[in-house]
């Protein structure tokens, strides 16, 4: 069987099938017999998607000027620890995970190196080496292609394919890491090799082709990765903003939809299932996490994500949910009456949470913190209820008197990950280019309202702010 050795396919098609020319721009045979979709890489590009990616972009908005620049600023970060010696860094990207025997689950890939390159596939590799001199020069180990597997799993980008796609330097096999690094221990005997073995991505990688190399005491090893990735990932790019916009705008929009389509009754599960199609047919990826849709009384496990009960007439349903967009995540919470109409004790609760959410919001300026503005709202929460007599008349501590209302943090970072950034502590003082979310919660009642807001030099911006939250605007929407 003759093979085409740019694309690989097969070359036994008749005559009246050829007619395209293959992903290398070399005459293929059979390229579009067995490829139809003409999905050359393993993810999407300009050539093959262009609804999506623009020429010069590596996945959607992000250019690899942008990408280059993201390992630019890393590099230059890890060098102010060791100016005199040559650095090295080693980002593993996710491998697959299954729902059962060969059955994937969607991939999702490790944000980290998402963050860094782009690329999409499973078990690959990012090398950057750099030192005082040179900037970073990085290689990425990708999947080698395989006709048999690519059969299954969609075609890979391959070795040319993910040079063109990303832009590094260079690119591999990832049968080749191991060998790559063996040279490199024998080239390089005074080193700085920057990897966490604890903080573990990828085991098949980290337990094979890495072990050798990372366990070697050749080199001074600086386990901070993620300390210095996450100082940068913290502050986001005006394209990233640009993007994380349009996920919160999708997330809004699609609440809108969910509550005028919510009534006395409903399953959860349906609620769950409305969001998750109003998100994707606005463009949203996936849902950026398992939805709590909680009526009534569940409303309190703050993880509930069951979502298989009936909202009863006269129970609020509280939903927690968020998409992701071109890899950024939304996160929002609202409560709703599924009747309609809020009961009186309801109403007052309601009003009691949005008075202090939206005081927190304010509070979202350079300089503050995330946990200045916890104790701030619970300190808010301890005077609402004691004026309502949840509280005692003569508490001396309300701070911790309201703690059981609200069992959670009010905020946490935002950006590719729910939880962005988890090594940021929430002591640090925000900043322009930072988002986090304000979500204060009456527990008991089971209401929650969460928004997501960007830091600017100025007022914060509250990016979810189409999703509802005044009650006279969600009566009046679920009136319709
Ligand atoms: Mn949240």
């Amino acid at each position: 069987m003759k093979v085409c050795m740019r694309c690989l396919s097969p070359g036994t098609i008749p005559s009246f099938l050829r007619k395209s020319t293959c992903i290398r721009g070399v005459s293929c045979v059979t390229q579009s017999y067995i490829y139809p979709s003409r999905r050359w890489f393993g993810q999407p590009a300009a050539q093959t998607h262009p609804h999506l990616i623009k020429e010069g972009e590596v996945t959607p908005g992000i250019t690899k000027e942008e990408y280059r620049n993201r390992r630019h600023l890393l590099s230059s970060l890890a060098l102010q620890t060791e100016k005199s010696r040559n650095h090295i860094m080693l980002v593993p990207s996710a491998t697959k995970q299954f729902m059962s025997q060969k059955i994937p689950y969607p991939f999702h890939q490790n944000t980290d190196f998402l963050y860094l390159c782009g690329f999409m596939e499973p078990d690959s590799l990012l090398v950057m080496e750099f030192n005082h001199f040179e900037s970073a020069n990085t290689t990425l180990f990708v999947p080698k292609r395989n006709i048999e597997e690519e059969k299954w799993d969609g075609p890979r980008s391959g070795i040319e394919g993910t040079i063109q796609l990303t832009g590094v330097d260079r690119a591999f096999n990832n049968t080749e890491i191991e060998g790559y690094l063996s040279r490199y221990l024998c080239d390089n005997s005074d080193f700085v090799l920057w990897y966490n073995e604890k903080a573990i991505v990828n085991r098949s990688l980290q337990e094979g082709v890495l072990k050798n190399f990372v366990r070697e005491d050749k080199h001074y090893k600086n386990e901070n990765v993620i300390t210095v990735l996450q100082a940068l990932k913290v502050l986001k790019s005006s394209t990233e903003i640009e993007i994380m916009k349009k996920s919160c705008a999708i997330a809004s929009q699609s609440f809108i939809e969910v509550m005028k389509y919510s009534y006395p009754g409903v399953n959860e599960h349906y609620l769950y299932a409305k969001m998750d199609y109003e998100c994707r047919i606005r463009d949203a990826e996936i849902l950026a996490y398992p939805p709590v849709v909680a009526g009534g009384n569940r409303a309190n496990t703050i993880h509930y994500i069951n979502n298989n009960k009936i909202v009863e007439d006269g129970d609020l349903v509280l939903m927690d949910a968020g998409c992701e967009y071109h890899g950024y995540c939304s996160d929002i919470t609202r409560t709703w009456p599924v009747s309609g109409k809020f009961t009186d004790e309801q109403r007052c609760i309601y009003d009691i949470v949005l008075r202090i959410q939206k005081k927190c919001l304010e509070c979202c300026v350079p300089g503050q913190t995330m946990n200045k503005i916890y104790v701030y709202m619970l300190d808010l929460m301890g005077k609402e209820l004691q004026t309502i007599g949840v509280i005692p008349r003569n508490c001396s501590n309300l701070i911790e008197a309201a703690k059981p209302f609200c069992p959670h943090h009010v905020s946490h970072y935002l950006g590719m990950d729910l939880h962005d950034t988890d090594h940021v502590t929430t002591n640090q003082q925000l900043q322009p280019g930072m988002v986090i979310t304000i979500e204060p919660e009456f527990r008991g009642m089971g209401i929650r309202i969460e928004d997501n807001v960007l830091i600017t030099s100025s007022k914060p911006e509250v990016l979810s702010s189409g999703a509802p939250k005044e009650p006279e605007e969600i009566e009046k929407i679920m009136a319709r």
